[in-house]
C-alpha cells in the first residue's frame, strides 16, 4: 500500500508550523488527510485558517500528547531525541518529515539531491541555473527556504532539491536519480553525538539512489567510507559502478577533476576538457569543487554538453556567499555572511587574492575556533571580532595576528577602513551563525553591504 493511502487510516500529529509545518498542513489537506498539529511558540498564521477547520492545533508537545498519535511529521528543527518523541517511538509510533511525502507525492520524476556541510544552496542553485540555460523545466526545492512539497508541480521534469541532515533523519524513501555529500565538516554538534552520526546520517541521501556523486578528497563523503584503510585516500581507490567521483586534488582517479596546470587550469571529465576554471564567475577552489559536483550531478541528465557548460560559467553565485561588494581605493569588500562555520570561514579566506582583513563572530555553536589558527596566521592581516562569542574566539586565535574587538557591525566596518590598504580585502565571513545580533545571515550582510556602501560614498 502507498504511503498516502496508509495515511488515511493512521492518527497524525504534525509537529512545527514554521515554513515546513505550513507546507505538510497545506499538503495533507489537499490530500484529504485528518490530521492534528502542536508548535510550542508559533500560532498557526491566517494563511492556514481553511486548511485548519477541524484541526485540534496543540500548544505543550509533550509525550502525553506524541503517544495519542502512530505517525508524526517531523519539521527539520525537531530533533528525534526530544522525550517525547523518544516515548511515543517506543510506543510503535512513526516518525517521518516532510521529504518522506514529498518522495511519495513525486512518483516517477527524477530528483538531483544535494546534502553537504557548505555549498548546498550554491550548488542546488548552479543547477537550476544550468537546467535553465538548457531548457529543462526543473524546480529547485528544500532546505534552501523553498518547501519541497510547497514545489510540487506537474510541468516539472526534475526535482533539484536540497536537503539538510535534518531533514535526512525522517527520510527513508526517497530515490533520487543523483545524490550528493558535497563535504563533511563540523556543524550542528549541538544536534549530534559526534561527527562521524552526523556524517552518515547525511550519507542516508545515498540510500536507493541511482548515482552517488562522491567528493574523492573527502571520506566521510563516500557511500563507505570505511571501506579502504589508511588516511589520507589514496589513489588506488577507485569508486564503485554507480559512484560519480569528484575532486580537486587528485587528476587521474576521479571521474570529475581539475587538471594541473596552474594558470591554466580546466575542469575535465575523463580525458574531455569541459570548461577553463577562468570561465567561472565565483572564487576560491571550493567553488571549482562545486562546479565539478554540478557536472557530476547532472551527467545522468545527459544535457547538451555546450549548453551546460554555457550555463555552468555564466552562474552569477548567490548573495552573501564570497560576494564581492565594491573596491574603494584598492580595496576590495566581499561578503560571506552566509560562512557560518568554520570551514565556510575558512575556504572564504583561501579564495581571496590579497591580504585579508576579516570580520567574524556571533554565535560559535560550540565550535573549537582554534581551528582557524593556520589559516588566520597565513592570510590575516588583522581580525575584528564582534557577536556573543567574540571572546572565545579572540582566545582561541591570539597570536596569530592583530585582533580588535567591536560592539556593532558598523564600528566593524569602520574600523576595517582604518586598518586595509591598497591591495588589502575586507572579508565579512563570520564562521558563526547570526541570531545574537541580526535576525538571520541575509540581514546581517545586508546591513554589512549598506555599511561599507555608506563608508565609501
Ligand atoms: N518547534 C517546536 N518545538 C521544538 C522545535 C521546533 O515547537 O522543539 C517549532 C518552532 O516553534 C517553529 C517550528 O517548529 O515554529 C520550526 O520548524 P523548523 O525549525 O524545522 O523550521 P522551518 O521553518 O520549518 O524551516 C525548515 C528549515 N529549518 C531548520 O532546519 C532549522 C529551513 O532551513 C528550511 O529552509 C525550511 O525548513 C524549508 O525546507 C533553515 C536552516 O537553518 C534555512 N537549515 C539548517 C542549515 O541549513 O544549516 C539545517
Ligand atoms: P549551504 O547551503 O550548505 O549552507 P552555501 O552555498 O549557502 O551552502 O554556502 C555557505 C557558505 O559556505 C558560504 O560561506 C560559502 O562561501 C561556503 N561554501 C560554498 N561552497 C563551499 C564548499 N564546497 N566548501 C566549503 N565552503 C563552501
Amino acid at each position: 500500500m502507498m504511503l498516502l493511502e496508509q495515511l488515511h487510516e493512521k492518527r497524525i500529529l504534525v509537529i512545527g508550523l514554521g515554513v515546513t509545518g505550513a507546507s505538510v498542513v497545506r499538503y495533507l489537506h489537499s490530500m484529504q488527510v485528518s490530521f492534528d498539529v502542536v508548535d510550542e511558540h508559533t500560532r498557526p498564521s491566517a494563511q492556514l485558517r481553511d486548511c485548519l477547520l477541524g484541526v485540534q492545533v496543540h500548544e505543550v508537545l509533550d509525550a502525553s500528547l506524541c503517544c495519542a498519535y502512530d505517525v508524526l511529521v517531523v519539521s527539520p528543527g525537531v530533533p528525534r531525541s526530544l522525550p517525547a518523541l523518544q516515548a511515543a517511538i517506543e510506543q510503535g509510533a512513526e516518525v517521518i518529515g516532510d521529504i518522506e511525502l514529498f518522495a511519495h507525492a513525486i512518483g516517477d520524476t527524477p530528483v538531483i539531491a544535494v546534502t553537504g556541510s557548505n555549498g548546498k544552496s550554491t550548488v542546488v542553485s548552479w543547477i537550476a541555473h544550468v537546467l535553465k540555460a538548457c531548457g529543462k523545466p526543473a524546480k529547485l526545492c528544500g532546505n534552501i527556504g523553498l518547501p519541497a512539497l510547497d514545489s510540487i508541480d506537474s510541468e516539472a521534469e526534475l526535482y533539484v532539491l536540497e536537503l539538510s541532515s535534518y531533514q535526512l533523519e525522517s527520510t527513508s524513501s526517497l530515490q533520487a536519480l543523483s545524490a550528493t555529500v558535497l563535504n563533511v565538516s563540523d556543524d550542528h554538534m549541538d544536534r549530534y553525538e559526534s561527527i562521524e552520526h552526523y556524517a552518515a546520517t547525511k550519507r542516508r541521501i545515498y540510500n536507493a539512489c541511482s548515482h552517488s556523486i562522491v567528493n574523492r578528497d573527502d571520506r566521510r563523503t563516500w557511500v563507505n567510507p570505511e571501506q579502504d584503510s589508511g588516511e589520507p585516500a589514496s589513489d588506488s581507490q577507485r569508486p564503485t559502478e554507480n559512484e560519480i567521483a569528484f575532486s580537486i586534488n587528485s587528476t587521474k582517479m576521479a571521474d570529475y577533476y581539475l587538471s594541473d596546470a596552474a594558470n591554466d587550469a580546466w575542469l575535465c571529465h575523463g580525458d574531455t576538457q569541459l570548461v577553463q576554471r577562468s570561465r567561472l564567475q565565483n572564487p576560491g577552489s571550493h567553488n571549482v569543487a562545486n562546479a565539478l559536483a554540478v557536472l557530476a550531478l547532472l551527467e545522468p541528465v545527459a544535457l547538451n554538453m555546450k549548453a551546460q557548460i554555457s550555463g555552468l560559467s555564466s552562474f552569477p553565485g548567490l548573495e552573501h556567499r564570497t560576494e564581492f561588494v565594491l573596491e574603494q581605493q584598492g580595496v576590495r569588500w566581499y561578503n560571506d555572511s552566509k560562512g557560518t562555520n568554520i570551514d565556510a570561514c575558512k575556504k572564504a579566506i583561501e579564495a581571496m587574492d590579497g591580504p585579508v582583513v576579516l570580520i567574524a563572530g556571533g554565535l560559535g555553536k560550540g565550535a573549537d575556533f582554534k581551528a582557524l589558527r593556520d589559516v588566520v596566521q597565513k592570510h590575516v592581516k588583522a581580525l575584528v571580532l564582534i557577536g556573543e562569542d567574540a571572546a572565545l574566539i579572540k582566545h582561541a586565535l591570539s597570536g596569530t595576528t592583530d585582533i580588535f574587538m567591536e560592539h556593532s557591525l558598523n564600528d566593524a566596518v569602520q574600523r576595517c577602513a582604518e586598518l586595509s590598504s591598497d591591495g588589502d580585502v575586507v572579508l565579512l565571513s563570520p564562521a558563526c551563525s547570526s541570531f545574537d545580533m541580526f535576525e538571520n545571515f541575509e540581514k546581517r550582510g545586508i546591513l554589512f553591504k549598506q555599511a561599507v556602501e555608506t563608508i565609501a560614498a
